[in-house]
């Protein structure tokens, strides 16, 4: 599924309000993924806390969101962008690919919930392609 121009504006222009608060929304993205989407948190267990208020939950969540962030700026090359960060992800963290769309979706979720007036289905349907695409590209050194 690619990104039409269209998409790729939307998701620029919403990304462009989104960004002040990304960090706080991604600490609550990734502190829901790990208690809606236990089996998640196999990967996180060298932090011993894990509730969705600790500072390492609040602390990834804005690294998350930062790399989100990148990404969105090299919307037209998420593959060779994002390269490096799937080889980490693939050959060190060994995180299983199909966790890169639970946390999409989580995001996507509190995206909805911090923008209630902006996230119109239009910029719904651009923002979950973005992500399918992200998830692709994060997916793409596991071969
Ligand atoms: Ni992910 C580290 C970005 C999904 C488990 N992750 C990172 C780092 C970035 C990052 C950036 C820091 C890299 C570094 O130190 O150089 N991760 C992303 C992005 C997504 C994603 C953009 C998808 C949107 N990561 C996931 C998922 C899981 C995951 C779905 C597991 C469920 N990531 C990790 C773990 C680390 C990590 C584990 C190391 C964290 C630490 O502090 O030890």
């Amino acid at each position: 599924m690619s990104l039409s121009a269209k998409d790729k504006s939307v998701v620029k222009t919403f990304w462009g309000k989104v960004e002040s608060k990304s960090a706080e929304i991604g600490g609550e993205a990734l502190g829901r993924m790990l208690v809606a989407y236990p089996q998640t948190k196999t990967y996180f267990s060298h932090w011993g806390d894990l509730t969705p208020s600790c500072p390492q939950v609040k602390k990834h969540g804005g690294t998350i969101m930062t790399a989100v962030g990148k990404a969105v700026k090299h919307i037209d090359d998420l593959t060779g962008h994002l390269s490096k960060l799937s080889e980490l992800h693939a050959t060190q963290l060994r995180v299983d690919p199909a966790n890169f769309k639970i946390l999409a979706h989580n995001i996507i979720l509190v995206l909805g919930m911090y923008f209630p007036g902006d996230f119109t289905p239009e910029v719904h349907v651009s923002v979950d392609k973005f992500f399918n695409n992200l998830a692709w590209a994060l997916s793409e050194r596991y071969r």
